[in-house]
């Protein structure tokens, strides 16, 4: 029989992606949050290295937003979406058309990056079978690449250890190399050099497989979780050619990337390459209310009204696709971007920014910093045999000493809400020096 624990035990909550165990013994715990900083339970304020997890891009508890979800539930608290409609989710849809890069005409809704990826992945089978092209199945990712935990973003994710405890997966996948070469990039300030021949890793997939088998290639414009890594100068669109001569749907993942964290509101437009497909989630409610919206051009949506028009067209959706709540956040979030420039603010702060982080070169164990955008890695060299310690113990000595950064094996990863300051770069690269110092 269970015992029955008291209501504020740490057991009942089983933690994603946390040491469980560990953390239960020594608990961290954030109670409110302001503008770039948090507040710990013990009342001390931690600067938000990380907006979050890579989401409150205009930073913490904007009250615009809050009064648009207070309405909001005031007045219709939820509605399906499916065979019927309320009017925030169309208003919501048309004004992230508006922002999004040209020719993406149509919004698909989900509630996370996980679910905008699984729903991309499949808009790309659909898309094909529609066109009478049902052989072209196979997906392709990237190793170290991160689409979420679902089944579809874990079997073209490319990460060992996400992948290792499932099994087989998803049928037909393959991965292209990743990009991180620090024998001939380290220390790159943005952009690398070297690497846009990666992208014809492509190809030799093309010829193994035979290009068409090949649905679609998923990649993130800068695969973030893994540590930040830049994609080389020209190899996004040396990737996008061989799609596009493969009939390949390019799909970029910009559940990070998407509203204005390279400086651009999308990455797509930063890197001058028209995907097919752009996954969203994060930042398209400054964090506020779960919700990802898929971004799909006007022929890959044409393709699939087809059939009778009383027959469903796309045999998918979640319950809370466009949920009200979700969409209002959404809309006053792009209110905030729009009325602070925010989806263009990090351009602006981009060479400061590149400036301050690579004057942490040269600090013990640091062999790399890598920066984009508003995004930096600060990669450490492993202490002997144990692989990830030296990182992890950075991201708690930088927790001590008042600022959250990730950490992610020995990267150390910092992406702040946008709304910072010059000043505040200062404080958090000042934070970081003593905290890298300090390594053993
Ligand atoms: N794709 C990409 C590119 C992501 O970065 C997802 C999909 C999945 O999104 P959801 O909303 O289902 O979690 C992500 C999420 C980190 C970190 O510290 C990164 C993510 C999530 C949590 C932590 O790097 N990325």
């Amino acid at each position: 029989m269970s015992v029955r624990r008291k209501t504020n035990d740490l057991e009942a909550f089983w933690m994603p992606f946390t040491s469980n165990r560990q953390f239960k013994q020594a608990p961290r715990f954030f109670v409110s949050a302001d503008g770039m900083h948090y507040v710990t339970d013990d009342n001390r304020r931690v600067m938000d290295g990380t907006s979050g997890l890579w989401c409150v891009n205009a930073g913490h508890r904007r009250t615009k937003i809050a009064e648009a979800i207070r309405r909001q539930l005031d007045e219709l608290d939820f509605a399906g979406t499916f065979q019927m409609g309320h009017p925030k989710a169309f208003e919501c849809a048309s004004k992230l058309v508006n922002i999004a890069p040209p020719g993406f005409d149509h919004v698909f809704f989900t509630n996370s990056g996980s679910e905008s990826v699984d729903t991309a992945l499949k808009i790309a089978l659909a898309y094909h079978r529609a066109r009478g092209n049902a052989g072209k199945v196979r997906l392709i990712g990237r190793e170290r690449g991160y689409h979420g935990v679902n089944l579809g973003g874990t079997s073209v994710g490319g990460i060992g250890a996400n992948r290792r405890m499932f099994g087989a997966l998803v049928a037909g996948v393959d991965h292209m190399r990743h990009t991180h070469d620090l024998s001939r990039n380290a220390f790159s300030h943005g952009e690398p050099e070297h690497g846009a021949e990666l992208a014809d890793d492509l190809e030799r997939l093309a010829l193994l497989h035979d290009p068409s088998s090949i649905a679609a290639v998923i990649v993130e414009p800068v695969a973030c979780s893994t540590g930040v890594l830049v994609p080389p100068k020209g190899y996004l669109k040396r990737l996008a050619a061989i799609c596009a001569k493969h009939d390949i749907l390019l799909i970029f993942d910009e559940v990070i990337t998407a509203f204005g964290r390279l400086g651009a509101p999308f990455g797509a437009e930063y890197f001058g390459v028209s995907p097919d497909i752009i996954t969203t989630a994060k930042g398209i409610t400054n964090g506020a209310v779960p919700m990802g919206a898929v971004f799909v051009k006007g022929n890959i949506h044409d393709a699939l009204m087809t059939g009778p028009e009383e027959a469903i067209e796309f045999a998918h959706g979640y319950t809370y696709s466009g949920h009200p709540v979700a969409c209002a956040a959404c809309i006053a979030t792009l209110d905030i971007y729009r009325e602070e420039g925010l989806l263009t603010r990090a351009a602006e702060l981009a060479p400061y920014w590149e400036e301050a982080v690579h004057s942490l070169m040269g600090l013990p164990h640091v062999i790399d910093i890598r920066n984009i955008g508003l995004i930096c890695a600060i990669e450490l060299e492993p202490a002997p045999g144990e692989p990830g310690k030296r990182a992890y113990t950075r991201y708690l000595e930088a927790f001590k000493s008042g600022l959250l950064v990730r950490a992610t094996g020995d990267t150390i990863a910092l992406a702040p809400p946008l709304i910072i300051e010059k000043s505040e770069i200062d404080e958090l690269i000042s934070v970081m020096k003593k905290v890298l110092k300090s390594a053993n």
